[in-house]
């Protein structure tokens, strides 16, 4: 017998199920054995899957979601990127006017990304611009803690991540400036990283990772804006990238990805893509630690 679609789960039934994941992954809740009669079955080898009939829009949300879901409980940090971009790869405005690049999907995807995410993460441009809240306000969840990185401590400490309290926030700077920073918004929102500033080439991701993965902070949300996606992306410290490409052409704007340039085609980042429809955006999930098995070679 066909089941009634009314019947069928969708996102409303799938969403909470994926908030279940987190808290356990994170230790806030009780592993769960997830047997027969569950929602969801696991594998050590395949990760989650769905189990029974659900609509299209929750499997393909779940199909989006995994490479977050499958990560294990003490990995080592996970990075997974976004930048919501225009045909003609801009994150904002010349100005700085990002809201909104994309449509109302997008930021409830990101919004998701967000509530799945230890920490979020934003260059000091998009804080200083922006002067986001980085919550969860669009969907259920907790809201990650919300890290600026600002080796330069030029943000001004009225933003409202500093004094909001709606979640913890972390100022990221080099440890020699730890007391600096402190006076200007409190210890306790200062992340001092040893050797963040200093090595040739500029900032040091991988120890702004070490030093949160020492907090407990593991699956990591590198929000934007432009400038700071791609440094992650060019210490090769990124493990997934989701670019939403919006119909909307800015002209002259803020770029999003800027990389060092390659000498042939053949030298060119062919990462493992999958695409998906978010409204009138397109949303590529890049997989940067795997290449397309069809990527042309000379
Ligand atoms: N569409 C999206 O998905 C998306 C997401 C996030 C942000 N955005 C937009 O992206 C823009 C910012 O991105 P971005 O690539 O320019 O920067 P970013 O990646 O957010 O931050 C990079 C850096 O911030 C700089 N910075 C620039 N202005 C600053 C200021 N007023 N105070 C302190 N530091 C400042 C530093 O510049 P130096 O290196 O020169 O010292 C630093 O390197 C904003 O307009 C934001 O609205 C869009």
């Amino acid at each position: 017998m066909m089941p009634n679609p009314s019947s069928i789960p969708g996102i409303d039934a799938l969403w909470p199920l994926c908030l279940d994941i987190v808290a356990q992954r994170r230790g806030h809740a009780a592993p769960q054995q997830w047997d027969a009669h569950s929602p969801l079955a696991w594998d050590a080898s395949q990760g989650f899957a769905l189990r029974g009939v659900w609509d299209d829009g929750a499997v393909e949300l779940f199909d989006l979601l995994k490479p977050v879901l499958d990560r294990p409980r003490k990995s080592k940090p996970w990075l997974i990127g976004q930048l919501g971009q225009s045909l003609d790869g801009c994150v904002a405005t010349h100005g700085g006017d990002s809201n909104y690049v994309n449509g109302p999907e997008v930021l409830v995807h990101l919004h998701r990304l967000r509530a799945l995410s230890d920490a979020v993460i934003v260059g000091a441009g998009t804080a200083a611009i922006d002067d986001p809240q980085l919550t969860t306000r669009h969907v259920a969840g907790a809201h990650p803690v919300r890290v600026l990185l600002d080796p330069e401590l030029g943000l001004p400490p009225t933003l409202r991540v500093f004094s909001d309290r709606q979640a913890a926030t972390l100022l990221a700077c080099d440890a020699t400036r730890a007391a600096e920073a402190a006076n200007r918004v409190g210890a306790d929102q200062v992340l001092g990283v040893r050797g963040l500033t200093g090595v040739e080439g500029g900032l040091n991701l991988r120890a702004l990772t070490a030093a949160l993965e020492a907090r407990g902070l593991r699956v990591l949300f590198v929000e934007g804006g432009g400038v700071t996606v791609s440094r992650f992306i060019a210490q090769g410290c990124l493990d997934r990238l989701h670019l939403s490409v919006a119909p909307v052409i800015i002209g002259a704007g803020r770029p999003g990805l800027q990389l060092p340039r390659s000498a042939a085609m053949v030298d060119c980042m062919r990462p493992s893509v999958r695409i998906f429809r978010m409204g009138f955006d397109v949303l590529w999930d890049l997989d940067l630690r795997a290449e397309q098995p069809e990527a042309p070679r000379s």
